[in-house]
């Protein structure tokens, strides 16, 4: 396979934990672009001592030639997309981020089950005496968390499925935004793989097999020279 040209400038690294989180979108980008980059990725278990060093308690943050760290996913994602235009062409401008936007409508219809899972006094859950037996790991959480995850795949699923599907056909595909992978396709790929991995409590890993256009849009996504680089770098690396 033939190695994709990298850019030398400017030093980039990129702090992350070891999994396809917020920072994923960044890591694509930057790997469809061929832009050489320190990879960071922070064990777990080394995350209380590091968190009051970033910005807000949060990871990613990336450094530019030395910079202090920036933090948010998305400021680093359009960053990116100046440094390679292609990612994000000014022609096609308004349809990269209107795609970026409804990605992340998908993904704010997913949280609310995560947040349950991780945070459930935040939904006012096990903090007022109707719900005091939702804790964590309780079935009464569980149950509620599967209940959520269902309607998930009954209505958010498919209704979103189809809007990307549109899009990618109207735009003449095989990408979001149409012949070429650009910002969206980096946002849109690994929410849709979370759905076809099999970790995912109460996720089935075939869900996406009723979207056979998804899978064709994951599918070349995953062709791209550069991805498979990358995977080929992931496979690569020591398991966290
Ligand atoms: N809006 C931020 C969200 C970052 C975020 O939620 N980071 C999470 C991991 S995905 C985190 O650092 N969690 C650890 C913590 O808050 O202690 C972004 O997109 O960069």
């Amino acid at each position: 396979m033939q190695t994709p040209k990298l850019l030398d400038n400017p030093h980039i690294v990129l702090t992350y934990f070891a999994i396809p989180g917020a920072a994923e979108r960044v890591r694509l980008a930057l790997w469809l672009g061929g832009i050489k980059f320190e990879d960071v990725r922070i064990p777990f278990a080394k995350w209380p001592e590091f968190k009051s060093l970033t910005p807000y308690g949060q990871l990613p943050v990336m450094s530019i030639n030395k910079s202090a760290w920036i933090a948010q996913s998305n400021a680093m994602l359009q960053y990116v997309g100046t440094l390679v235009p292609s990612l994000c062409p000014a022609d096609q401008f308004l349809q990269v981020q209107e795609a970026i936007g409804l990605i992340d409508d998908f993904e704010r219809a997913w949280r609310p089950s995560v947040s349950l899972a991780l945070e459930p006094e935040k939904l006012g859950y096990g903090i007022t005496e109707a719900t005091a037996s939702f804790i964590k790991g309780s079935p009464e959480l569980n149950d509620t968390i599967k209940s959520l995850r269902e309607a998930f795949l009954d209505n958010e699923m498919p209704k979103y499925c189809g809007f990307f599907a549109k899009m990618t056909e109207n735009n003449g595909g095989p990408f979001l935004c149409g012949s070429k992978p650009t910002l969206a396709d980096c946002c849109l790929v690994p929410l849709l793989e979370r759905y076809t991995l099999g970790f995912v409590d109460h996720i089935p890993m075939e869900t996406l097999d009723t979207y056979p256009a998804m899978t064709k849009y994951l599918a070349a996504f995953k062709a791209l020279p550069q991805i498979q680089a990358y995977e080929q770098y992931l496979a690569g690396m020591p398991h966290a």
